[in-house]
């Protein structure tokens, strides 16, 4: 039998040449895919990324690289972007430095308190401590995210900080915050361009309800406010606060344990005994402490049954801030009345022992620019965000839910307004910003219901199918998301009973880049004694605010921009740089106490007395 194999070959050639084409296309696939994912990850970004440095170096753009499709560049771009935002940064700075020398103005600036923090204080640590962290870490949806606490006093030390640098002793207070921290509680901020340390100490619920809540909260917020809630004193939340006391001096004395000279600014009324327990430990320290409430007058301070423990707590440092003249005049009175020792009425001063306290008014502000790169959101998109179609005049209110901050006083005021000015309704919306605060006391959950209650009222009284008076939104908000209110309303009304300055009127003025916009301000707050165009009114007076939103919608428009641009000429010179700088100063010049003479034993609260 003879097989003829000639179709074998055949077939084997035919599938080689079938392989050899399918390998020839599957190569030219290849290839293809390599080309197109080098080009789409490699080429591309490259090319976008080398046409934004070009950008930037000619100073075109300085908005950061969209990171949607950098795949593998991701981290790269991510830091060319913060080496990118701080030499624009730098340029800016050195800009407005020129600008300003040419203009012959003295104004401080970001640069101006770097270059002083490294000139004058040399290599003296600077040790920030607050109650509140410049940011917290919270779980949301599962997610570990950052957060800033809607708090003033947060707003203005944060600019200083990444001025200065330094360490920021504060409670951790976020549910995420001790996973976002190392094994100290350290942690480098702000979290993209890291420029201080964030040290957090932790509390138990109990320290958190006894000092925060109770004392600090409870008793000392309504004492030194007259809003007439009346202080709650309990031996056991003072006993919480002390300890609490201690435990930040200890935090504190780590953080400057091998420093010499260090600057310790202490923040806030949570804070009173710290100085003492400082300055004992480390006469050489230079300690300040900034009280950010009002001072009340001598006989409502002595209802306090700690006064004295509070007192010599604070007179522990050799410097005393308020925000005002007349807070300095009433602490002084009552240290002068309440505590032995020799007070200067002409330096004002008051020394104990060989120990010397100074007390100065020191008016906190904002920084120039309320935030980076601004969004520009339009008045339209604003108002269609918030499911309004039209409005004539926009006004806007921002705070803490707080009963200090005259919010009842404020709707009921917009209710007149309606009441007798009806060719209003329809034209007028008014938007109120309000973060819960404290939510955990009795009191604020009061005040969180009446709030409610008069929003509620007001609404249903005069909306109509189309238009609702009052839009309130009950939820912390960044400080991205307030800035289109401040920058498109036509009046901001900061109704406070009493308040110790108030940054929401000055940051409403610092956006206002037009000229444009009128304040309505308490005349009870800090700020009014600066702001002279703003329209003052006193909130207890519910017809007269009614008429000062009359005034301020019916306002000319040459007067509005002549009172706003007087007001922003104050902002912009008397900013938060400035408060920084001339505090620093202040203290730097205080002589330093040498370590034998440090401030007398009886500076230091007593344990025995004090409950
Ligand atoms: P506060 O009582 O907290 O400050 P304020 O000075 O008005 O009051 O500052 C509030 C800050 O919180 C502002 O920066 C504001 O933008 C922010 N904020 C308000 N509402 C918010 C919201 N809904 N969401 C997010 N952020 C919000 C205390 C004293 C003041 C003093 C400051 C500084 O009571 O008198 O001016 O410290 O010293």
């Amino acid at each position: 039998m003879f097989l003829d194999a000639s179709d074998l070959r055949r077939a084997e050639w035919e599938r080689w040449q079938f392989n050899a084409i399918r390998f020839l296309v599957l190569a030219l696939a290849l290839s293809l895919i390599a080309w197109l994912v080098v080009r789409m990850s490699v080429t591309r970004p490259m090319a976008r990324m080398a046409g934004w440095t070009r950008a930037l170096r000619r100073g075109q753009t300085t908005a950061p690289l969209e990171m949607s499709d950098l795949g593998l560049f991701g981290p790269m771009a991510r830091e060319v972007t913060v080496l990118a935002k701080s030499l624009h940064r730098a340029q800016a700075a050195a800009e407005e430095e020129a600008t300003l020398r040419l203009s012959g103005e003295t104004q401080w600036t970001e640069e101006r308190l770097k270059q002083f923090a490294k000139l004058r204080l040399g290599e003296a640590p600077l040790v920030v401590v607050s109650n509140r962290e410049p940011v917290r870490h919270v779980r949301r949806n599962g997610k570990i995210v950052a957060e800033t606490p809607a708090s003033g006093l947060v707003t203005a030390m944060d600019p200083v900080m990444r001025a200065c640098g330094g360490v920021w002793v504060a409670q951790g207070s976020g549910d995420a915050d001790r996973e976002s921290a190392d094994d100290r509680g350290r942690l480098r901020v702000p979290l993209d361009d890291p420029r201080y340390t964030l040290r957090r100490v932790y509390l138990t619920p109990e320290e958190e309800a006894g000092y925060y809540g109770g004392f600090s909260n409870e008793g000392l917020w309504p004492l030194c406010h007259i809003v007439h809630t009346r202080p709650q004193f309990r031996p056991d939340d003072w006993n919480h606060y002390r300890a609490v006391n201690e435990k930040f001096a200890a935090a504190v004395l780590e953080e400057i344990a091998d420093t010499e000279s260090p600057m310790v600014l202490i923040q806030d009324y949570h804070f009173a005994l710290l100085p003492a327990l400082v300055k004992r430990a480390r006469p050489d320290s230079r300690t300040a402490i900034f009280w950010h409430i009002p001072w009340p007058n001598f006989e409502s301070f002595s209802i306090c049954p700690w006064q004295d423990d509070l007192l010599l707590g604070m007179l522990g440092a050799d410097l005393i801030g308020f925000h005002t003249q007349y807070y300095c005049n009433n602490f002084l009175e009552t240290v002068e009345r309440a505590i032995e020792g020799r007070t200067d009425w002409e330096r004002f001063s008051m020394t104990r022992g060989r120990h010397t306290t100074y007390v100065k008014p020191f008016p906190i502000s904002v920084a120039p620019d309320f935030v980076d790169e601004p969004p520009a959101t339009s008045r339209e998109a604003l108002l269609e965000s918030l499911g309004i179609p039209s409005a004539e005049f926009l006004g806007v209110g921002v705070e803490r839910l707080d009963y200090t901050k005259g919010l009842p006083e404020r709707f009921r005021a917009l209710g007149r307004f309606f009441e007798r000015y009806p060719e209003y309704r329809e034209r007028v919306v008014f938007v109120q910003l309000a973060a819960p605060s404290r939510s955990a006391l009795p009191r604020y959950q009061e005040i969180e219901a009446e709030v409610d209650d008069v929003v509620s009222s007001v609404n249903a009284a005069y909306q109509t199918k189309r238009w609702r008076p009052i839009v309130y939104l009950k939820r912390h908000h960044d400080h991205r998301d307030i800035y289109p209110y401040y920058r498109h309303a036509d009046f901001c009304m900061v109704t406070s009973l009493h308040d110790g300055m108030n940054l929401v009127a000055k940051e409403f003025i610092s956006v206002r880049g037009d000229d444009d916009g009128a304040l309505i301000l308490s005349q009870f707050t800090g700020a009014s004694s600066e702001l002279r165009d703003a329209l003052l009114v006193n909130p207890y007076d519910v017809d007269a605010m009614a008429d000062a939103i009359r005034d301020a919608v019916e306002m000319p428009a040459e007067e509005r921009r002549s009172r706003m641009g007087r007001m922003r000429q104050s902002v912009r010179e008397q900013n938060i740089y400035r408060w920084a700088g001339l505090l620093l100063a202040e203290l730097r010049h205080i002589p330093e106490e040498a370590a034998d003479k440090g401030p007398s034993a009886s500076l230091a609260p007593s344990a025995e007395r004090s409950t």
